[in-house]
């Protein structure tokens, strides 16, 4: 396949609620969408990177500048790609950014599943389940109580796990007071890398809550530190920021450094490294589930067909798009059932319809290349 032409966009949305972690407060998204074109069709990527490089290194600038000055450029100018597959490794040169360069690869994911007219999750080999189990990521809140009546809401829509987020001096004190409430309801915690091992102790008062797992407690990018950590703790530790490739994940699961892995497409640079990451973590036996990053309704989408490779067996951070939007940038938007899952759709590409004058009324930035 050659492409033709490739579209940039930056959209601004305001979420319904801010999101709060050990990082910082996000009240508005800033996100870049890649549209891949060739004979005809299109194809449809979203970039997850956030608005300051707080969680990883890359922000919304950053990701639109490698796209437009390296990624794109190697793709384009009558290149012959092989395959959606071979998108990848077109950019085993630009180091990092993978959230950048994720973002087209998906969207050339998305282009061959139209062009074959297939859906996306059987494109990618996935369809193990066509119904996706989902949890929910709840922020840190200005309250206990606030934060109580947040989680009772979301059990009462079905949801099937709870991930709350942690950071110093909102952890221990506040978890066991999620516990006492909701004594039988599958929760976790996510730090987004807020403690050292000098928090040894402390984490370890996390043990008496049953929690599923302790996500990132520790450095970005330090696989021995958690490895250090897992062998003193009873909780198990997913690793999210972590893992940028299936390099990082055998490497984390030879090191014992975790007992579950949180699969994020924009964070592994898309679906080639997202499907070797899930099988890594497969054949060792270490469950996976979907992470989010506080995605519009083409990365939703994303998200929904990765969930139904075989690994992806516990809920993920992929729920309804009213939690965030107003109004999502696609039609219908992603709903789920009352017993916490989201049913796959069979349409062509990721399954559903792009709102464009919606689209178009919140675009802040466009540049066509190619
Ligand atoms: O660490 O999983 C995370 C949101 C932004 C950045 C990092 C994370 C998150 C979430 C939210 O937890 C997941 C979601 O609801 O999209
Ligand atoms: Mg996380």
């Amino acid at each position: 396949m050659r492409l033709e032409q490739i579209v940039l966009r930056q959209i601004r949305m305001p979420l319904v609620h801010f999101f709060e972690t050990s990082f910082g407060r996000t009240s508005s998204r800033d996100i870049v969408l890649v549209e891949v074109r060739a004979g005809g069709l299109s194809g449809w990527g979203e970039v997850t990177a956030g608005e300051n490089p707080f969680y990883n290194e890359e922000w919304t600038e950053s990701a639109w500048m490698i796209l437009r000055d390296y990624a794109a450029p190697r793709v384009l100018g009558g290149y012959e790609l092989s395959g959606a597959d071979a998108t990848a490794p077109r950019f085993a040169h630009i180091r990092g950014h993978r959230m950048a360069t994720g973002g087209l690869e998906a969207a050339v994911w998305d282009l061959e599943a139209r062009m074959a007219g297939k859906p996306l999750y059987q494109h990618i080999g996935g369809g193990a389940r066509l119904e996706i189990p989902c949890g929910v990521s709840i922020g840190i809140q200005e309250s206990v109580a606030q934060l109580l009546e947040k989680i009772e809401l979301e059990l009462a829509a079905g949801y099937q796990r709870i991930k709350m987020k942690i950071k110093p001096g909102w952890d221990v004190d506040v978890i066991r007071q999620v516990r006492e409430r909701f004594p039988s309801a599958r929760l976790m915690a996510d730090a987004n890398s807020a403690y050292t091992l000098a928090d040894t102790d402390h984490l370890k008062k996390l043990d008496e809550f049953f929690l599923m797992m302790i996500e990132q407690p520790l450095g970005h990018d330090d696989i021995i530190d958690h490895a250090v950590l897992q062998s003193k703790l009873d909780t198990p530790i997913c690793l999210d920021e972590c893992i940028r490739s299936a390099r990082h994940a055998e490497q984390a699961i030879l090191l014992r450094a975790c007992g579950i892995i949180n699969i994020k497409l924009g964070r592994v640079g898309g679906f080639r490294e997202a499907k070797r990451v899930h099988d890594a973590a497969l054949a060792a036996g270490i469950p996976v589930w979907c992470g989010g990053m506080l995605e519009a309704g083409i990365g939703r989408a994303h998200n929904v067909a990765l969930s139904t490779l075989p690994g992806f067996t516990l809920p993920g951070d992929v729920s309804a798009s009213k939690r965030y939007w107003a109004r999502d940038i696609i039609v219908p938007p992603v709903e789920t059932t009352p017993w916490g899952t989201i049913k796959v759709r069979e349409a062509a590409g990721f399954g559903y319809e792009i709102d464009h004058d919606f689209l178009r009324s919140i675009a802040v930035r466009e540049e066509t290349l190619g």
